[in-house]
């Protein structure tokens, strides 16, 4: 509708439509309440203006007045609370089928990783008509990502992963802003997400990494850093079995139960002692300062991959197209 007409980005992701109907919701709400309030100081500073011989009277409450100028404003934030918060949920919660992309944010810039291998810098790109999950994280301040063509933004913490999704319904080239002020070239950390034919982000992805697949990086680190010694696909061993454990609800020791998710996994290899897996021991050493972000990254990656193996056996990762 706003084609040709631009007060904001092109609407380019399956969200955006919602995001805009809210906020022209909110527009023109504004607006007649705007319009109503000065119309009425207008009306009443004639009508009860000085005249020689009129006096002012006391007026008592009234019960049925108080009770619609309640009841009717709280009718019209029930709605937009509502609205919003649908709008909120959908935002959240990424499809369970979603590609995952993996983002490290630093001063000033934005590496971006896709599970098949291939890495990126203040670009990003991404298939057109395909659910993304942004998986990101900071490698020092807090950062945002913020993609006004998808209404998408989401802080970016170091220490932590923190997600957003979008699904781009049109090929084009989209600004890629960090919107949260992270230092002197703050304004410098831009970038832009390029949405592709399905067919050319395949020919792109084929033609591009010869680092072979996150998880199959993630599965040689796995055995340097000697992982194996206590985490085997096989049988139990010192350390749980990994396979199958992404996605799923972990029983600790304390009797809670977590999901493990990204954090989770992220949390056990750096601060494996904040949360211990029920019937095993605190014997896991931590792997903070030996591994950097994206090396975290390919670890989560592979410990993954071995959830997804139809097979659901010792899946090893499958190697990238083209390795
Ligand atoms: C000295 C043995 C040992 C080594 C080496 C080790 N771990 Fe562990 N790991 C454990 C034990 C024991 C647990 C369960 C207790 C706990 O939660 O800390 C565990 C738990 C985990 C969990 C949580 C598992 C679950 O079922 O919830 C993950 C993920 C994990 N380790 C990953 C790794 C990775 C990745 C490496 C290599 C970088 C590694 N571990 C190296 C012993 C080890
Ligand atoms: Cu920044």
């Amino acid at each position: 509708m706003f084609d040709n007409f631009p007060l904001w980005p092109v609407p380019a992701s399956s969200g955006a439509g919602n995001v805009d109907a809210l906020f022209i919701f909110l527009v023109l709400l504004a607006g007649f309440m705007c319009l109503a309030i000065f119309t009425l100081i207008v009306v009443f500073a004639v009508k009860f203006r000085y005249r020689r011989g009129h006096r002012a009277e006391q007026i008592e409450g009234s019960v049925p007045l108080e009770v619609t100028w309640s009841a009717v404003p709280l009718a019209i934030f029930m709605v937009i609370f509502v609205w919003g918060a649908v709008i909120f949920f959908r935002e959240r919660t990424p499809p369970r089928e979603a590609d995952a992309v993996y983002v490290v944010a630093k001063q000033w810039m934005w590496k971006l990783e896709h599970e098949q291998g291939q890495k990126e810098i203040n670009e990003l790109r991404v298939p057109v008509g395909r659910d993304i999950k942004l998986i990101m994280t900071s490698q020092d301040v807090i950062h945002s990502f913020y993609v006004p063509a998808f209404r998408i933004k989401q802080d970016v913490l170091p220490g932590r992963y923190t997600t957003a999704w979008f699904h781009a319904t049109r090929p084009g080239v989209y600004h890629l802003f960090c919107a949260e002020y992270c230092g002197t070239e703050h304004s410098g950390m831009i970038g832009q997400v390029v949405v592709l034919e399905p067919a050319q982000y395949e020919a792109w992805l084929a033609g591009g990494s010869t680092f072979g697949s996150l998880a199959a990086n993630g599965e040689s680190l796995f055995r340097q850093l000697g992982c194996p010694t206590c985490h085997r696909s096989d049988i139990q061993g010192r350390g749980p079995n990994l396979v199958g454990i992404f996605g799923k609800p972990v029983q600790l020791e304390d009797g809670r139960t977590v999901m493990a998710d990204e954090n989770y996994i992220r949390e056990s290899i750096l601060s494996p002692n904040a949360k211990i897996v029920s019937g095993f021991k605190p014997i896991m050493p931590t792997f903070q300062g030996l591994v950097d972000e994206d090396q975290v990254t390919a670890l989560i990656a592979y410990i993954k991959s071995l959830s997804r193996s139809p097979e659901g056996a010792a899946g090893p990762a499958k190697p990238a197209p083209g390795t």
